[in-house]
C-alpha cells in the first residue's frame, strides 16, 4: 500500500474513533531539540541510566544527578512544541473521549495545549521533598542550591526531581487510568518510542488486546511495530499533522 493511502486510511479511522488514545514517547521531541534516549547521540549514550535516573544515584551523588536533571530541564524550557505536540493537541479538540498518555517529562503536549495529559514518569518542571513530600512546580518557585533542601516551614529535607526512576514504581492512579482507557480505547496512536519501557510500553498491547486499530508514527520499527495496523515510517513533526482531519467528515 502507498505512503498516501496509509496516511488517508489512518486519517480516517483516527476520525470516525469514538475513544482516541496517544501514546508517546521521546521521538515526538526529538524536533523540538530535545534529545532522545536510546539513539545514537542520545541520552543514554554520554550519561548511563543507572548512574543517574535510579533512586540510589541520587543517594550516591545527588549533586550530579541534580546538575543532569537541571541540564535537561533547561533544554526542556528552551524546546517548543513542534508541530507534532500541536496536532495532537488538536486531536484533543476533535475528540470528547480522547487521553495522551506521554513517557516524557519535558511538558511539551501540555505547553502545546494539550489537556488530558498522563504523565506516565512524571515531570521535570516539579520537584518533591524526599522527607515530607512537598511539591515545588520550579516554574513557579524556583529552588535554590546544588541539592535544594524543602521550602515548607522548618522540615529541610531534601529535594528530588518529581520522575519515575528505574526501579521506582509508576504512580499507580496514572497506571490504572491509562490501562483503563487503553483497554476500552478504539483507536490508539503510538508516537516516537522505541517501546521498550515498562509497564509503560503495556499501553498500545492492552490497546490492541481491545482490538483498537494501532497507527505508529517512527522513522525506526520499534518493538511495537509488530502490534501496529499502520506504521508510518517518518518524522512526526512531518506525519501527525497530515493525520488531523481539519474539518471531520
Ligand atoms: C518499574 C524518567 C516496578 C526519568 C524513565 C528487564 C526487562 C523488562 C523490564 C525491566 C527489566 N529490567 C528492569 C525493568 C523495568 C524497567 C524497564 O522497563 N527497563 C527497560 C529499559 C528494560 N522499568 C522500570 O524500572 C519502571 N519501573 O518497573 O517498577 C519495579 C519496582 C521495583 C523493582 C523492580 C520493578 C520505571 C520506568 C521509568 C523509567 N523512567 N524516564 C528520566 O527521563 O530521566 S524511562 C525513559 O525511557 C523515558 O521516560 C523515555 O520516555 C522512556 C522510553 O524511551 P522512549 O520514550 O521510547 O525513547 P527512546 O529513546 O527509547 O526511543 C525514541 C524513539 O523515537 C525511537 O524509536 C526513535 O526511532 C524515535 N524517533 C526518533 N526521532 C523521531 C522519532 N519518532 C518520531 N519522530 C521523530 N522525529
Ligand atoms: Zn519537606
Amino acid at each position: 500500500m502507498l505512503m498516501q493511502d496509509k496516511i488517508q486510511e489512518a486519517r480516517d479511522a483516527i476520525a470516525s474513533a469514538e475513544k482516541l488514545l496517544v501514546f508517546t514517547g521521546a521521538g515526538i521531541s526529538k524536533e523540538s531539540g530535545v534529545p532522545t534516549f536510546r539513539e545514537a547521540g542520545g541520552l543514554w549514550e554520554k550519561f548511563k541510566a543507572e548512574d543517574f535516573a535510579t533512586l540510589e544515584a541520587f543517594k550516591r551523588r545527588p549533586k550530579e544527578v541534580w546538575e543532569w536533571y537541571r541540564f535537561r530541564r533547561n533544554l526542556a524550557r528552551k524546546a517548543e512544541p513542534n508541530p507534532a505536540h500541536y496536532a495532537v493537541a488538536k486531536l484533543e479538540t476533535l475528540h470528547d473521549d480522547f487521553m495522551v498518555a506521554t513517557q516524557n517529562i519535558d511538558n511539551l503536549h501540555q505547553r502545546a495545549g494539550a489537556k488530558k495529559v498522563l504523565e506516565l514518569h512524571g515531570n521535570i518542571m516539579r520537584s518533591y521533598c524526599l522527607k515530607c513530600g512537598h511539591k515545588v512546580d520550579e516554574s513557579e518557585h524556583k529552588l535554590e542550591g546544588e541539592v535544594p533542601t524543602c521550602p515548607k516551614g522548618d522540615c529541610g529535607g531534601v529535594m528530588r526531581p518529581d520522575v519515575v526512576w528505574f526501579g521506582e514504581f509508576l504512580d499507580p492512579k496514572v497506571l490504572e487510568q491509562s490501562f483503563k482507557f487503553a483497554a476500552e480505547c478504539d483507536c490508539c496512536i503510538v508516537i516516537g518510542t522505541s517501546g521498550v519501557v515498562y509497564p509503560a510500553a503495556q499501553i498500545p498491547v492492552l490497546a490492541r488486546r481491545n482490538d483498537a486499530c494501532i497507527i505508529e508514527i517512527n522513522p525506526e520499527p520499534s518493538a511495537l511495530t509488530r502490534i501496529a495496523d499502520y506504521f508510518l515510517k517518518g518524522k512526526a513533526g512531518e506525519i501527525m499533522p497530515m493525520l488531523v482531519e481539519e474539518n471531520p467528515g
